[in-house]
């Protein structure tokens, strides 16, 4: 029962799961949303384009909340796909090559949004190359083709519409997406430790990000609507 649900901390229950994300993004979507098309890039000894292969790997599904930095959050959702541990373990490694010690991963969207994680993070149980939710094939709303889902880490960390990874030594050439502040992107953005900026203590962020939500949500809202309407 909802009311019985305990949130991290600073986070509040949303009445639903709505397509949301950085403003900059909302009009902009990936040109294949249909197709699995994965570059693995960046320090590794074989730059590859990844398709196919991933139905190759064990199919996991996993029920898990969602954290929004904005402090929305969302319960009990059920997503299906391959652990990111096996698509590292098994595609990565053999087909790419990454560098040793190359464990600073970008993952980049089709829609120009990007977002870094240790490559540590990334392998811990939980964590999803998704392309289904509820059963469904995952849809533009929510990050088709592919999306990341790291519960243990806000809902920025978990790139949606993902077209190409790349795994580096470390963040030397690497920004938050412009024209966002670098602030806004902590190194690890871990839920349960309120890690949700850089810089700045997260309970001072957070009546700065929840007044952003309702303005967030509906451009995201309406950018989906328009890109329905005209495709
Ligand atoms: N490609 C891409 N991924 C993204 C974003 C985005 O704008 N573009 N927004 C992030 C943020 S801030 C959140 S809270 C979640 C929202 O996921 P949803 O749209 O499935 O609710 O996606 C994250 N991943
Ligand atoms: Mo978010």
């Amino acid at each position: 029962m909802a009311e019985n649900i305990t949130l991290p901390p600073g986070q509040f229950l949303a009445p639903s799961f709505g397509r949301f994300g950085l403003g900059r993004f909302a009009n902009r979507f990936p040109a294949q949303p249909d197709t699995v098309a994965l570059k693995i890039g960046g320090a590794v000894a074989r730059p590859v384009a990844i398709g196919a292969q991933l139905a190759e790997l064990p199919r996991v599904e996993q029920v898990s909340d969602f954290h929004c930095v904005t402090t929305w959050s969302c319960v009990g959702l059920r997503w299906g796909g391959v652990s990111f541990a096996d698509f590292y373990h098994r595609i990565v490694v053999p087909l790419a090559g990454p560098e040793a010690g190359a464990g600073f991963v970008v993952l980049r969207g089709g829609d120009g949004y990007h977002c870094a994680m240790l490559l540590e993070d990334l392998l811990a149980p939980g964590v999803l190359l998704a392309d289904t939710l509820d059963g469904e094939k995952l849809g533009l709303e929510h990050g088709a083709p592919l999306r990341l889902v790291a519960p243990a880490h806000y809902g920025y960390k978990n790139v949606k519409h993902i077209g190409a990874i790349e795994f580096w030594h470390d963040r030397k050439h690497y920004r938050f997406p412009y024209p966002y502040p670098d602030f806004m992107d902590h190194p690890r953005g871990r839920v349960a430790l309120e890690e949700r900026a850089r810089w700045f203590p997260a309970w001072l962020l957070r009546p700065f990000y929840r007044v952003l939500i309702p303005l967030a949500r509906r451009k995201s809202r309406k950018a989906l609507a328009a890109y329905d309407r005209a495709n």
